[in-house]
């Protein structure tokens, strides 16, 4: 890993709020060229564009790596042109995002855990994925209320199973969320259903019990799978700058997370967080959620997430 010559400091969520770019263009492409035309291939147009990237919610170390990384590429290639280096920052993007998508095993019992702090859109997030992979043709979908410490969780699950179409397994308020999950694998199988989308609480005040809780979960899932497929699903909130980035360090550190969805993509300027935790954590992106109705989730697609970010001549 090269690292620049600075050391940025991470910015506190307020100091983001404050530099945040008006409307929801994400696109950073037409600054880095006023940015370019003002110094040209300058280090005052370096520092400008870390500022951009911070800005942009990459997070001041990956921020530093890139631009570093872009020098070194700008001055060996010969680069002189404005386009030139924009393509080279793309590129250099490029290389850091990983997509994938968990088409459900046929044949197979899938269980898909959701997981996220509290307010993220992990609720919302399996409606939508219910919805998605209904019409990809996985018919029999079960939800799994695990996310036993509020009433109104379990309420609005069981609201969400109504509206896609999907059995809902739910106890009590406040009962073990491992009983829930165990619950749901054994019905599951008895009557054949291919996969489990499994909701989880999520409360970051103490993060001992929360990891202790995912622990127990886990342990139950891979005692009863069976030759099952097991994906750990993360949902990060993208208006969460840099707390997205701890989050995602956290669950990731606890449980080990396959793969995440990021919800409000429509609610924020900053594009660059995901940058961030694929570069640092090397997890691929599933999903973007783009509002709140049901077929606000779109498959993450790498090419139409870097144009949206850094577009091109002609994009
Ligand atoms: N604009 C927008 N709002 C979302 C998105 N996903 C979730 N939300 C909203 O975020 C709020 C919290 O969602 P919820 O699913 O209850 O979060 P949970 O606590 O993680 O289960 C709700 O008001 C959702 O409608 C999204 O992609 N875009
Ligand atoms: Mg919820």
């Amino acid at each position: 890993m090269i690292f620049g010559k600075k050391k940025r400091k991470e910015k506190s969520p307020r100091e983001e709020k404050k530099q945040s770019p008006p409307g929801k263009n994400k696109n950073l492409a037409s600054r880095i060229a006023s940015l370019f035309k003002k110094d040209g291939e300058t280090e005052a147009f370096y520092e400008d564009l870390e500022d951009l990237l911070i800005e942009s919610d990459m997070g001041g170390t990956v921020t530093m790596e890139i631009s570093s990384d872009l020098r070194s590429r700008v001055k060996k290639n010969k680069i002189s042109d404005q386009e030139g280096i924009i393509r080279e920052l793309r590129t250099l993007v490029a290389e850091s995002v990983k997509e994938d998508f968990f088409e459900p095993e046929e044949g197979k019992l899938n269980l898909f855990l959701i997981l996220g702090v509290n307010g993220v859109g992990k609720t919302t997030s399996i409606a939508k994925m219910a919805r998605h992979y209904k019409n990809r043709g996985v018919k029999d979908i079960v939800l799994a209320a695990a996310d036993t410490f509020r009433a109104g969780a379990i309420d609005q699950l069981k609201i969400q199973g109504e509206r896609t179409g999907c059995r809902v397994v739910a106890q009590q308020p406040g009962s073990d969320p491992g009983a829930v999950i165990f619950d749901t694998i054994s019905s599951a199988k008895s009557r054949g259903e291919k996969l489990i989308l499994a909701d989880t609480a999520g409360r970051m005040h103490n993060k001992k019990n929360l990891v202790l809780e995912l622990e127990k979960i886990d342990k139950v899932i891979k005692n009863n799978l069976g030759d099952g497929v097991y994906k750990k699903i993360l949902v990060i909130d993208a208006t969460t700058g840099q707390n997205g980035m701890q989050q995602a360090e956290i669950f990731h550190e606890a449980v080990g997370v396959d793969g995440i969805v990021m919800t409000k993509y429509d609610s924020t300027a900053r594009g660059g967080l995901l940058v961030s935790i694929c570069r640092r954590l090397g997890i691929p992106f599933l999903f973007l959620g783009r509002g709140e109705g049901l077929d606000d989730l779109t498959p993450f697609d790498k090419e139409v997430y870097l144009s949206e970010l850094i577009s091109l001549e002609g994009e």
